[in-house]
């Protein structure tokens, strides 16, 4: 009796906290815009996946014709058999495979082009249906013209999901709700200045089958957070739970002039995220598969656990864990790219706090030591990091050692009082190299302008 009633009371002391329960779909999108990740990749993401309790995979790779822009038309064989492929993978790995068609670009919904469309789209998930899938997505972000306007209409958008949604139920009792991406898929973008809900908004959340699942992005596109009250807010609008379409550690924005690959890293934790009553959760990652898995890691993290989630340390385990030996040299690197920053997107924790608080305060003991270290993890990194990731990142980490460089020589003039002319050039060289390789825009990059710009006053 005595033994019970202290099982009881204990059951009751331990802080809830430690029962927080994790989001229950989880995963990632592939929804970048660029060149896609090859089946050797998600077939990895799958493990990857199932190592890190992550429950679900979007297929919806921008670039792929076939998801988007030549949506009408089916698979080719050897696409197929692929994907058939994966998703045994998936399925081996208790991971969904939802699978993501992008037809709003030029979709019919009335009269015989109507039927039309909706019976090519009907084909086109039979035909991923027959190889296994059960979930199914239709996603209508990315319809703005030029100016920035849509024509789209919520309530023909939402019956025509509505529509799909019982379509393939009736043909198959196994097919799991919808998930979605209205037009308006920020929150910022859903009202009107005086807080309502604008006509489309309100009228896809009004129709829309409440079973269908609604994924958002935040208050913007990419954004630095998402607050419990923001999250509440979001919902509200649509009157039942939304999910969430991470844009993070996603760079396709900062694609080079080559179109190849992307100028900056996203290497930071996942952070800001709602604490409580997440449904879904799916992070939207860079090309660069391997560099992802940092980003990615630390959002299983969250996903796993929203209320006790530890960016830092979750940062820490995540590196340690992908890199080993070289976790030291790799962290020291991307403590230089995280933050995600241009005149609509932000995103990311900031880069290299530590050094540009030492720049600001002049404290050249602390910069020297950073300035050796970054040096060093840069040789160390060049020298010693798997060619499959190197391929992702040598610009980057050429850029950071190219910036250590110049920052021991702003360091320099800063303390002799005149402008070492090695200094400029290096800036130049810098600047060239810009359009591939960016990072520590506002620490190590920024204390070298700073230190030109004070000097040639
Ligand atoms: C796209 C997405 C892209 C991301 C970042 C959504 C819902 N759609 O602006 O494909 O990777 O932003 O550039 C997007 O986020 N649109």
């Amino acid at each position: 009796m005595k033994f019970l009633v202290a099982l009881i009371l204990m059951l009751f002391l331990i802080p809830a906290k430690s029962f927080a329960a994790p989001v229950p779909l989880r995963g990632v999108i592939e929804g970048f815009y660029g060149t896609p990740w090859t089946f050797e990749h998600r077939a990895d993401l799958m493990k990857f996946c199932r190592a890190n309790n992550l429950n679900a995979y979007i297929y919806a790779p921008k670039d792929d014709p076939y998801h988007r822009e030549k949506w009408r038309e089916p698979y080719p064989a050897d696409k197929l058999s692929a994907l058939k492929k994966l998703v045994n993978a998936a399925n081996k790995n208790d991971v969904r495979f939802i699978f993501a068609v992008s037809p709003g670009l030029d979709l019919n919904y009335d009269g015989q082009k109507g039927e039309e469309d909706f019976a090519l789209l009907l084909k086109k998930l039979d035909a991923v249906y027959a190889l296994g899938v059960r979930h199914f997505a239709i996603f209508f972000d990315d319809l703005k013209d030029a100016e920035g306007r849509h024509h789209e209409d919520g309530k023909r958008q939402a019956e025509f999901l509505n529509r799909l949604q019982e379509t393939l139920r009736e043909k198959h009792f196994d097919v799991e709700p919808l998930l979605t991406v209205p037009t308006e898929y920020y929150r910022l973008d859903m009202v009107q200045a005086n807080g309502s809900a604008k006509n489309y908004t309100a009228d896809f959340a009004a129709n829309l089958a409440e079973n269908i699942v609604v994924l958002y992005t935040g208050d913007g596109v990419v954004c630095d957070g998402i607050s419990d009250a923001d999250f509440d807010a979001a919902c509200e609008i649509y009157r039942r739970d939304l999910g969430i379409w991470w844009n993070y550690p996603v760079n396709d924005y900062t694609m080079t002039e080559d179109g190849n690959r992307n100028a900056k890293l996203a290497l930071g934790a996942i952070e800001n995220l709602p604490t409580k009553n997440v449904q879904a959760i799916f992070f939207n990652p860079m090309g660069q598969y391997e560099l992802s898995k940092i980003a990615l890691a630390t959002g299983a993290a969250y996903a796993n656990s929203p209320e006790t989630y530890d960016a830092d340390k979750a940062w820490d385990a995540a590196l340690k864990k992908q890199f080993g030996k070289l976790a030291p040299a790799m962290k020291i690197f991307a403590l230089h790219s995280r933050h995600m920053e241009n005149s609509w997107a932000k995103c990311g924790p900031a880069d290299a706090p530590d050094f540009a608080a030492a720049a600001q305060a002049n404290d050249f003991d602390a910069l020297t030591e950073m300035i050796d270290d970054m040096e060093s993890a840069a040789d160390t990194l060049l020298k010693k990091l798997p060619r499959k990731i190197l391929a992702e990142c040598r610009p980057q980490i050429e850029q950071f050692r190219r910036i250590a460089q110049a920052d021991r020589l702003a360091v320099k003039s800063l303390q002799t009082k005149s402008l070492d002319p090695k200094l400029e050039l290096l800036r130049e060289e810098i600047s060239r190299h810009e359009p591939d390789a960016i990072l520590s825009e506002k620490a190590a990059l920024k204390f070298i302008d700073d230190t030109i710009n004070l000097l040639t006053r």
